[in-house]
């Protein structure tokens, strides 16, 4: 298999080496791509240094996939190109989510909505992939009817100079600010740009994305997203409202054979999920599971998740796991 991975320097396209490599990928030739200042870098992959190429060295190439992590306006424009020479993409970005004919996939949920003439496969936004590996199997068993999400997002969500801004601020030193704010010791209701109807678009991506993934046009969802001084993961409080009675054992059962989601709640040993605890894992963690006593038919959960991992990396590369199992690369 000859793969590509565009946008091979930055903090999601270095997990996905690391876990194209973990996986056991059958990575036969690997072209990391980069933009212009990382061209004719190294990168490592499998203990072998690669050197980093243009997208155009890497069209030429025509690879098998191509694995995109390099921002929306660079996908928008080169994802066509590369499936032009018979590549099959998988976008990270917000680019192609919500265009009518691309699948938005997390393959344990909806894979099976991937045709064999699918070329561009969109990867969902870390904060939706984490909620509804939690929901999903509540949805299929219960019926949801409405969700209210608060999220608190890792720094790490916007990247590596977010990373060094908070640094920087807990050394005491100027920073460059990536954030409008300091971020340490603090916490910005600001994920992701402002839209008109006041909410920002990392907020909407987790209302529109949930139905589409959910098939779900009319689910009724609302979200708060909230940037935290945290870097191993993605935490999101959601309260959801269900169509069928349920207990909290039923949940529990429910949760806990979900492929993919851990349960870990133990309150009285003061177990809970944490991005300490979530850090470099793929799973998605779930606890705090509890009845919302001022709404009948509703709970509260707390759900973690590695927004680098399960949010991005490990779910794109389990989307071409699953097209290399269809024999579709
Ligand atoms: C964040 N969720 O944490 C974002 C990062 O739409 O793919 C990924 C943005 C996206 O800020």
């Amino acid at each position: 298999m000859k793969v590509a991975v565009v946008g091979a320097t930055g903090m999601v396209g270095r997990k996905i080496l690391t876990l194209l490599e973990e996986r056991n990928f059958p990575v036969e030739e690997l072209l990391p791509v980069g933009s212009k200042s990382s061209v004719g870098k190294q990168v490592l992959f499998k203990d072998k240094e690669y050197v980093v190429l243009s997208v155009e060295e890497a069209i030429e190439a025509e690879p098998n996939l191509a694995i995109f992590s390099a921002g929306g306006s660079l996908s928008l424009k080169e994802a066509p190109r590369f499936v032009a020479t018979g590549t099959t993409v998988v976008d990270n970005s917000s680019a192609w989510r919500m265009h009518v004919t691309t699948p938005l996939i997390i393959p344990e949920i909806n894979a099976k909505v991937l045709k064999p003439t699918d070329k561009i496969i969109a990867n969902p936004n870390c904060s939706t992939i984490q909620m509804l590996m939690a929901l999903a199997p509540i949805h299929k068993e219960y019926g949801i009817k409405r969700i209210i999400v608060s999220t608190y997002q890792s720094i790490t969500g916007t990247g590596v100079k977010a990373v060094e801004q908070m640094e920087a601020e807990r050394r005491g030193e100027d920073a460059e600010k990536v954030y409008p704010y300091e971020i340490d010791k603090n916490c910005l209701p600001h994920c992701d740009v402002f839209l008109e109807n006041d909410y920002t678009k990392e907020e909407m991506k987790l209302v529109e994305e949930t139905q589409k993934i959910l098939d779900a046009p009319e689910m009724r969802i609302t979200a708060t997203a909230v940037r935290v001084p945290v870097v191993g993961g993605h935490s999101e409080s959601i309260n959801v409202e269900l169509e069928k009675a349920f207990t909290i054992e039923g949940i529990r059962e429910v949760l806990g054979s979900a492929d993919g989601v851990v349960v870990q709640d133990d309150v009285a040993n003061l177990l809970y999920p944490m991005p300490l605890l979530a850090h470099d894992k793929d799973e998605v963690f779930v606890g705090r599971i509890r009845r919302d006593t001022s709404c009948h038919q509703a709970l509260n959960l707390w759900v973690v998740a590695d927004n680098i991992r399960k949010g991005a990396a490990t779910n794109a590369v389990q989307i071409a796991e699953y097209l290399l199992k269809k024999d579709w690369l």
